[in-house]
């Protein structure tokens, strides 16, 4: 990563984490184990792309980052909770998650299940503590928040995920999954940064189109990584797509067709930045990483 991105990267994310300790921090009461789970696993090292689409968007159209902060916090609990129960034995059954022991390793299975609650109902409670000046914004985003995380969003997306372990689906098939599960909450990110920020209707687009092109790339590396990544830098074991018999890119359509996929999708977020000119710089760069990105 080029050290200007990084340290740019740095400072934005420590602002994201400081803001999310404050909303999310052990209590000392009966409850204590599920307020630990919750930090545990909102602190163990996620990249906060989400939070950082969503500040960054509202930042280019015109926002500021107080108002948008407890969206983009919010995000990062969905975000989180959707992880916790990913990993359950139910579901992908993983033990490992960014290097570390997972939520009901750690913590036994009900409280993982507990702490992704809890941290979805705390997204909630955030993102409606608005106090600004423009509520029905506000309404809106919180709107946004709950449709793209539900059931024609991210639990959408896993749901097909899951029903199409063991048989192959076809490209379409697997777009439409992937739209769903991965690029629902990162389209919800930029267009909620986008309207906080007080975007026209065609920033609005714009930053949609980004959005879904970019998780569709971020996806794709995605299955790259689990078929070439480096464990340790991975955090996670690698091949569990296959063993899981999930559909991929890379099973369909092979490693080199998903390598190129990969450029044209963030070809396409790119070419939707044109509308913001320089100041979509720091988005530029940041997808010109994702789609190289190690972990
Ligand atoms: C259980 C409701 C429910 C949904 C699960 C998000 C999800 C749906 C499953 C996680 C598994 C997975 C591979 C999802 C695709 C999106 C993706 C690559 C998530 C990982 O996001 P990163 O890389 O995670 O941003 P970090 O660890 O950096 O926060």
């Amino acid at each position: 990563m080029k050290n200007d991105l990084k340290q740019s990267l740095k400072e934005r994310i420590a602002l994201i984490d400081k803001s999310l300790h404050a909303y999310v921090c052990k209590k000392d009461n009966a409850q204590s184990v599920v307020y630990e789970a919750m930090e545990y696993s909102l602190f163990a090292g996620g990249k906060r792309l989400r939070p950082v689409l969503m500040t960054e968007m509202c930042r280019i159209c015109g926002g500021s980052l107080e108002e948008v902060m407890p969206f983009a916090c919010a995000m990062e609990m969905i975000h989180t909770y959707s992880l916790i129960h990913d990993d359950l034995p139910a579901m992908d059954n993983d033990n490992l998650r960014r290097g570390m022991p997972t939520s009901h390793i750690k913590f036994g299975e009900a409280n993982a299940i507990l702490a992704g609650d809890a941290l979805l109902n705390r997204a909630f409670e955030v993102a409606t503590e608005y106090s600004g000046d423009t509520p029905a914004r506000a309404l809106r985003a919180v709107h946004m928040l709950a449709v793209s995380s539900g059931t024609e969003g991210m639990i959408g997306g896993q749901v097909i995920d899951l029903s199409s372990e063991g048989r192959e689906i076809s490209v379409d098939e697997l777009r439409n999954l992937h739209i769903l599960k991965t690029s629902a909450i990162i389209r919800s990110a930029c267009s909620i940064g986008a309207l906080i920020g007080g975007a026209s209707e065609e920033e609005m687009s714009a930053a949609d189109t980004f959005a879904v092109n970019l998780g569709t790339a971020f996806q794709i590396r995605d299955d790259i990584l689990d078929v070439i990544g480096d464990e340790r830098e991975l955090g996670k074991p690698i091949g569990s797509d296959a063993e899981q018999l999930k559909n991929t890119y890379v099973s369909l359509l092979g490693l080199e067709r998903s390598k190129q996929l990969v450029e044209e999708y963030s070809d396409k977020a790119k070419a939707a930045l044109e509308i913001f000119g320089d100041r979509a710089d720091f988005l530029r760069e940041l997808t010109d990483y994702l789609i190289i990105r190690n972990n």
